[in-house]
């Protein structure tokens, strides 16, 4: 089974970049907490806990994380205060990769699986067109015949929006008037993109969240309609979250999470934010990887999340 990874490379500067609120932020609280003290102590932890759940890192990840860093502490008896950002690297690191699954290359697109059905959810705002638009630039850039369907046909501006995007990155687009059902629209786009030999498929959706039953039930509508032309679509459940609404995009994925079967995450306007730890809590806390980033408004600030890399970007020198 051929496997064809994209996405191989994250520019460090676009990351250092987007990240460089929530860095601040942080860093200057740390280096406030350990001003004229020499080592890490319980102040200072405390200090840590109370700074980390202020960047949206979340409670329960927070209290693993100093729960690991008081371990440490414990051990090495005289840890100084100038070792801690380091140590905090290395523990979140850690921790991620334990209760998590291994870093990829983003989306992979398996030769028995033609064509790879992505369908993206997520509330309205959060990012859902753009990242679409971002991902489709990407894999039409490795050579991939894409296509777009336009399943959120809520709002006029909606479909307009991923008209925009395909004529961007030049690729098809399928779409109905507004209004229509969007069921529709995901069955014409891949009973297009299989007849035009497409390797990826990537569904728009409306983000509307009455209520768990009715998001749940047009979800599963979409996605049977959809098994009528491929048995196996969609292959991916992208979830899209915006980053800088902090612990507001932790309880919508809650919600999502309940009401469909998602695979994959991405997090969204990690740039111009201070509450990018909310990605560290979000990738520790649910059992689905955070494939994307989004550091930008651009086309090519959509980054592959690379755990280690993230750290090291939030906690580096
Ligand atoms: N700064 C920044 N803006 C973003 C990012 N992703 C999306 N946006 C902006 O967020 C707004 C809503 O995005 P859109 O894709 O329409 O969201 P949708 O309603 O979920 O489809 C638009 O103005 C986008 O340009 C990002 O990573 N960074
Ligand atoms: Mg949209």
């Amino acid at each position: 089974m051929a496997i064809f990874g994209f996405f191989n490379k994250n520019k460090k500067e676009t990351l250092d970049k987007g990240l460089s609120k929530t860095k601040e932020n942080v860093f200057s609280k740390i280096t406030r907490a350990v001003a004229g003290k020499s080592r890490v102590d319980d102040d200072v932890l405390d200090d840590l806990e109370e700074i980390l759940i202020t960047s949206d890192v979340g409670v329960d990840t927070t209290l693993k994380i100093i729960g690991r860093i008081e371990k440490r502490v414990a051990k090495d008896k005289y840890i100084n205060t100038s070792e801690l950002t380091a140590i905090l690297r290395e523990e979140i690191a850690a921790l991620l990769t334990e209760n998590n699954t291994q870093d990829g290359d983003g989306f992979e697109l398996p030769a028995d699986k033609s064509p790879y059905v992505i369908m993206v959810v997520g509330v309205n705002g959060v990012g859902k067109t753009t990242t679409i638009g971002k991902l489709a630039y990407q894999f039409k850039k490795a050579g991939k015949n894409v296509y777009l369907g336009a399943a959120d046909t809520f709002r006029a501006a909606a479909v307009e929006q991923l008209v925009i995007w395909s004529e961007r990155v030049g690729v098809p687009i399928v779409k109905q008037k507004m209004g229509s059902d969007p069921a529709s629209v995901a069955y014409d786009t891949l009973t297009s993109a299989k007849a035009n030999q497409a390797d990826v498929v990537i569904i728009d959706t409306a983000g509307r969240l009455h209520n768990k039953i009715n998001l749940m039930n047009e979800l599963t509508k979409i996605k049977n309609v959809m098994k009528k032309v491929m048995p196996d679509a969609p292959h991916e459940i992208l979830l899209v979250l915006d980053g800088s609404t902090g612990q507001n995009a932790f309880e919508q994925a809650k919600q999502f999470t309940a009401a469909t079967e998602v695979n994959a995450l991405a997090v969204t306007k990690l740039d111009g934010t201070a509450k990018g730890g909310v990605v560290i809590g979000i990738s520790d806390h649910f059992h689905i990887p955070v494939k994307y980033i989004g550091l930008g408004e651009g086309i090519e600030d959509l980054q592959v999340f690379r755990k280690k890399e993230f750290v090291d970007s939030l906690f580096g020198e």
